[in-house]
């Protein structure tokens, strides 16, 4: 090589170098975690948005809401059973899992448990040879929805409820369940904790110590070993939790964080439940349980008292849209199908939020913001109009208060705004206000605390071409990963 040569390649080597190194000067890590962060499946599970129940046991023909544990298996006996309806017309309503009542507090169970008498198999379903927990996973696996679990801690069938001998068959029982059935997505252990019941024939009040007698750690532990990825809902977690009502709503204020060190399984504080905590030390995703009836089980007398799309769609603000998960009962009636109102009803829902959610205006629309995590394009305003929620933008390192504009290009009408942090990295924003371009000024259109997965807000239509979102937190520096906005009409 001749000298040139070897001068000409010394400069190629030396600028690609330099280039490489410019690259690392530019490369800037992306913001730390909070303390408290949720694990992948719990951010993929919230993402789910809603998830059905279904409740179908022994009160289905008693028409009662909690069964004493005396029914006759006889009594058992659906004509027209068909779970695949179930999950054709909870997927078609858009849940992506459905969680079934294996066991309530009446003992009977739906598959047929080698540990007692009380289940299909002694009843006049398919002769006695029925095992609808299989036909329910099933019907899940087939139409590609998840299922989930719900095993009654309290019996009042069984004569060793209250002794130690019952956790045993408690556990006896979850170990069939979840050994079965194949991949069990979610459990669900409710907190109602002993009382009157018929306990083998004893008929007597038996109370627990809800502290101690069900040894939830020990039961827990069986249960992540037996699955290893379900998710445990109670009313303290350790998964997910409890909202603290029964009428589907999250708090206005509702963190993703909670003190675990406060909950207990069957006695946690319904105001704490509600709006979790921004000290808390854990992540626990909040559910939103409500049944689209009255009752949890079906009761021809409240056929006409269905709730209304418009009803389930307020019920869908205040749960998904305020940071939780919506769990929607849907119980079968003694056919054993989803009686035509509900799903109707259902369906109505779905085409609502259809048509509000179809077009986002603020979709690839220019947004700028004040300021940007190292003033790298990866952490950019542009993220939160790029559709895609694994991008976000952040806020430069140390700030507390931060502005995001979105210009919309020409004067737009919109009535419902949504907003997305990237929770992955924790959840930040304790307060937030929007206002629209009003001529030379802003106008304040609506204002809130917490964001968190995601939080939709809703108000009378406005016209603007511009809007600004303030946001504020108290530790670590803001992200957005989503804003969307739509116009209902
Ligand atoms: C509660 C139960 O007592 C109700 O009957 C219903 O199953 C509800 C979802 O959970 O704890």
């Amino acid at each position: 090589m001749k000298v040139k040569d070897l001068l000409l390649v010394t400069i190629l080597i030396s600028s690609l170098s330099l280039f490489s190194c410019e690259k690392e000067v530019k490369d800037v890590p992306p913001p730390p975690p909070s303390s408290v962060i949720p694990t992948e499946s719990q951010v993929k599970y919230q993402q789910m948005e809603m998830i059905g129940f279904i409740h179908f046991t022994v009160n289905t023909f008693t028409d009662k809401e909690w069964g004493m544990g005396d029914e006759e298996n006889a009594i058992f006996n659906p004509s027209e059973l068909d779970t695949e309806q179930w999950v054709k017309v909870a997927k078609e309503a858009g849940l992506k899992e459905l969680i079934l009542t294996a066991k309530h507090h009446d003992g009977f169970c739906l598959w047929p448990s080698e540990y007692t008498e009380h289940s299909v198999k002694n009843s006049p379903y398919k002769d006695g040879k029925g095992d609808i927990v299989k036909e329910f996973t099933d019907a899940c696996k087939k139409y590609g929805i998840k299922a989930g679990l719900y095993l009654s801690p309290w019996d009042r069938n069984h004569a060793d409820y209250g002794k130690p001998e019952y956790i045993e068959y408690y556990r006896n029982q979850l170990t069939e369940l979840l050994t079965n059935y194949g991949e069990i997505s979610e459990i669900w252990f409710d907190g109602a904790n002993g009382g009157d019941g018929y306990y083998g024939g004893a008929n007597e009040e038996r109370r627990i110590d809800k502290l101690t007698y069900y040894d939830w750690d020990n039961t827990i532990a069986l249960v992540k070993k037996l699955q290893p990825n379900i998710l445990v809902f109670s009313d303290a977690g350790p998964d997910i939790h409890w909202i603290g009502n029964e009428k589907g709503f999250a708090g206005e204020t509702f963190w993703s964080t909670i003190d675990k060190s406060k909950l207990v399984i069957g006695g946690s504080e319904s105001a704490y439940l509600n709006s979790g905590d921004p000290d808390g030390n854990s992540w626990i995703v909040g559910q939103c349980d409500v049944s689209i009836r009255p009752g949890w089980f079906y009761h021809a007398k409240e056929d006409e008292e269905v709730k209304t799309p418009e009803h389930l769609l307020d019920i869908y603000y205040k749960s998904v849209g305020r940071n939780a998960i919506l769990l929607l009962n849907l119980p079968p009636d003694r056919r054993g199908l989803l009686h035509e109102n509900d799903v109707k009803n259902l369906n109505d829902f779905k085409q609502i939020r259809d048509q509000i959610f179809d077009d986002n205006l603020a979709k690839g629309k220019e947004a700028t913001a004040d300021t940007y995590w190292g003033s790298h394009p990866d952490y950019a305003a542009s993220k939160v109009t790029d559709g895609s929620f694994d991008t976000y933008w952040a806020a430069e390192q140390g700030k507390k208060v931060a502005t995001l504009t979105l210009d919309l290009g020409a004067e737009t009408s919109f009535d419902h705004l949504v907003l997305q942090e990237y929770t992955p990295l924790g959840q930040r924003v304790n307060s937030f206000t929007v206002y629209a371009q009003d001529g030379e000024s802003w106008k304040e259109i609506t204002a809130g605390t917490t964001i968190g997965l995601k939080r939709i807000l809703t108000f009378s239509e406005v016209s603007a071409s511009k809007i600004k979102l303030e946001l504020e937190t108290t530790g670590d520096v803001p992200t957005i990963a989503e804003w969307e906005v739509y116009n209902a009409e």
